[in-house]
């Protein structure tokens, strides 16, 4: 026993003093979902937390390395928590989705997530995944490359993660159980934040406010993660410009913006090259909502502060500058950046997008109404309806047991049918004058792919209750974004400027207001897997579906067995 303590010792010291004999390690956590008192804008809340902490600890690896979390759960509510972005090969058990990959961890219990981290670096972020908790129960995945191997930009001088989130004064779950009982739209934030600080527009709040020292002539590479519940956001730094070089843990080929726009899901990772003399103002870091849709959102105002030191001046005394931000309803904006963004794709990171597609698919995405129960009022969109959503008219009503558990033991029968539309089966004019008839179906259908398909799937926003944005995030997969535009999809005039040389690869992208995007990618992870809108309202309403990839030949291609301590319904 004392020898083996002995050894191991060793093994840790010679580990810490020479990393780089290193080649994949395993990094434990332990995630407490404890109760945790926090006061912003004079409100004092208790809220979920990881550990005490708002917003949670950083998960750090590198890739390659085997990452396993033990999440206990102290609180009353279920839980489960996602690794937003995390391939999860054969590892679907770990994926998180609460009855889509795994039961919820109910009060009292544990369950260990382990994952591996392959051929991904860069910035992603764990949620819960679960109803609204991931209104506080988020926090920033850092993957830094191999030993080996270095960034494919200028080594930065300091790596700062900058989470956006949203704080309400009251209970978030509160807000979604009324919303849903009404029909109605939710009641909006209180206040974005900024690593969990809403800044110095709102009330009570100057010292609650990010602030980010900087030295001059020094490169800094800030980690952007977008993890507010509803909202895509404009961010910017008065008087600097960003350079973008990484999204969604795949590198990007750098571009130059003052402004960036990132939609809940979605990572960028931007340098900022600082400037060369030590300036006698700060600088505001401000984010502005993105809005497309109809209904209330919160109008307000997120800042930190930038600054240079030198040593006494205090930076209370110095003026301050404020970015230019773009209108909040500038979808111009949106559709050029978006289209800015392109894979490195260079020798060093090769892509491989799918040339040829075996499956094509076409869903509809948008808002809806469902019926109001007997003898109840609603405050939905149209005369006593619920607001609902759906992909190819179908809202996706989740099991009181978890899909990939059906599937794995062949108890599917009654828990999710596989017929779920590859095409709507209703076409329509999707972005002109909306159909009379807004209802939409509900059922838990699930499209079934043999390993390897190469799929192409177009999603196309509807105009039913107003054209909108909608972040649609795939779970167990990167896809390529090889084309976009606004109206309906026509294949046979755009499927021709398809980008398959260097498109972006990433795990969320917009739909764009009044239009669509295609994305391919090759279905070679096996297990079931969840594709919503991150927008959290619009996942409610029911703007989800789910994959299902059989297992490959190879015993590497099949999904995994259960773990034991997975948790039951
Ligand atoms: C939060 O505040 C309430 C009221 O003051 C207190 O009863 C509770 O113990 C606090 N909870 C934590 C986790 O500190
Ligand atoms: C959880 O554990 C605590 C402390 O052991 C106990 O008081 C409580 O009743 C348990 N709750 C449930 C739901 O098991
Ligand atoms: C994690 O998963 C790997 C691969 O399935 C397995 O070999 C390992 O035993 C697991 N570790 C734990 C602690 O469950
Ligand atoms: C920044 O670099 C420039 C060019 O090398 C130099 O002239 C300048 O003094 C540096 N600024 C500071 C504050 O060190
Ligand atoms: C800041 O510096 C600029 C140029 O060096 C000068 O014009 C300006 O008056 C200064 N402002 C303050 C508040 O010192
Ligand atoms: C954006 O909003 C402004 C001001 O509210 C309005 O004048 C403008 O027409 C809107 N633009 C679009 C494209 O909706
Ligand atoms: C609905 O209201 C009517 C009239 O008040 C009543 O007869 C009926 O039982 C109610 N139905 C339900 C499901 O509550
Ligand atoms: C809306 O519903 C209410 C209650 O069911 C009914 O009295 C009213 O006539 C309806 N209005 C329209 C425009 O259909
Ligand atoms: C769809 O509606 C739009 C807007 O009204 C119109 O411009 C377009 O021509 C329509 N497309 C088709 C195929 O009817
Ligand atoms: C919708 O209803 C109106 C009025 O009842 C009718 O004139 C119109 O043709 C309908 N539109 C569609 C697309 O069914
Ligand atoms: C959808 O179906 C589920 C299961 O059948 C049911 O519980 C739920 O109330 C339905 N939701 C709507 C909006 O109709
Ligand atoms: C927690 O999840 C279990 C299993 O799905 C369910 O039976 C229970 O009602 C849930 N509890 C709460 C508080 O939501
Ligand atoms: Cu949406």
């Amino acid at each position: 026993m004392g020898f083996v303590k002995v050894i191991l010792l060793c093994l840790c010291v010679v580990l810490t003093l020479f990393p780089q004999l290193v080649v994949c390690i395993t990094r434990h956590y332990t995630f407490n979902i404890e109760y945790t008192n926090v006061t912003r804008l004079c409100h004092t809340r208790t809220i979920l937390s990881v550990n005490g902490k708002f917003p949670g600890p950083r998960l750090v690896a590198r890739e390659g390395d085997r990452v396993l979390v033990k999440v206990v759960n102290h609180i009353s509510n279920n839980v489960t928590i996602h690794w937003h972005g995390v391939r999860q090969k054969t590892s679907g058990w770990s994926d998180g989705p609460a009855y889509v990959t795994q039961c919820p961890i109910q009060t009292n219990q544990t369950y260990t997530y382990n994952f591996t981290i392959t051929g991904q670096r860069g910035t992603l972020f764990w949620h819960a995944h679960i109803s609204w908790l991931r209104a506080t129960l988020y926090g920033p995945i850092i993957i830094l490359p191999k030993h080996n191997e270095s960034y494919p930009f200028q080594k930065p001088h300091k790596e700062i993660p900058i989470l956006f989130g949203e704080w309400f004064n009251v209970d978030p779950e509160a807000v979604i159980n009324q919303a849903l009982q009404t029909g109605g739209g939710p009641n909006v934030s209180d206040a974005y934040t900024i690593n969990g600080l809403p800044g110095p527009f709102y009330n009570c709040s100057s010292k609650d406010t990010f602030k980010l020292k900087v030295k001059p002539n020094k490169t800094y590479l800030l980690r952007i993660i977008n993890a507010a519940l509803n909202e895509e956001l404009f961010f910017s730094i008065a008087n600097h410009s960003l350079t973008v070089v990484e999204a969604d843990a795949r590198y990007t080929k750098p571009f130059n913006t003052n402004t960036i726009l990132i939609t809940p899901g979605q990572t960028t990772n931007v340098l900022l090259k600082t400037k060369s003399y030590f300036p006698n103002t700060t600088f505001l870091m401000v984010a502005r909502p993105y809005i497309t849709g109809l209904g209330t959102f919160d109008n307000s105002t997120p800042a930190g502060i930038l600054y240079y030191k030198q040593h006494n001046t205090s930076i209370k005394n110095l003026p301050f500058l404020k970015p230019t931000l773009p209108q909040i309803n500038d979808t111009n904006f949106a559709s050029n950046f978006s289209r800015k963004f392109k894979s490195l794709a260079n020798s060093k990171f090769p892509i491989n997008v799918p040339k040829k597609v075996d499956k094509k698919f076409f869903f509809t995405v948008g808002l809806g109404t469902s019926p109001c129960p007997k003898n109840t009022t609603c405050q939905g969109p149209t005369n006593n309806t619920k607001f609902a959503a759906s992909v190819n008219n179908f809202s996706f009503a989740l099991p009181p047991v978890s899909i990939m558990q059906a599937y794995y033991f062949g108890k599917s029968n009654g828990v999710y049918k596989t017929d779920f539309p590859e095409t709507p089966l209703n076409p329509f004019n999707y972005t002109g004058t909306p159909p009379n008839n807004t209802m939409v179906n509900n059922a838990t259908k699930l499209v079934v792919l043999k390993f390897n398909t190469s799929v192409e799937l177009i999603l196309q926003d509807t105009s039913i209750l107003g054209a909108e944005s909608h972040p649609l995030h795939l779970h167990g997969y990167d896809f390529f974004v090889v084309g976009q535009g606004f109206g309906n999809y026509d294949p046979n005039k755009d499927a021709a400027k398809f980008n398959l040389v260097d498109p972006v690869e990433r795990n969320t992208v917009a739909v764009p207001a009044g239009g669509w995007v295609a994305v391919r990618f090759f279905a070679d992870n096996p297990g079931v897997w969840f594709m919503h809108c991150h927008l959290e309202i619009h996942t409610s309403w029911g703007l989800r579906m789910a994959w299902l990839v059989l297992d490959g030949n190879e015993s590497n291609q099949k999904l995994q067995p259960p773990p034991f301590d997975l948790p039951k319904c």
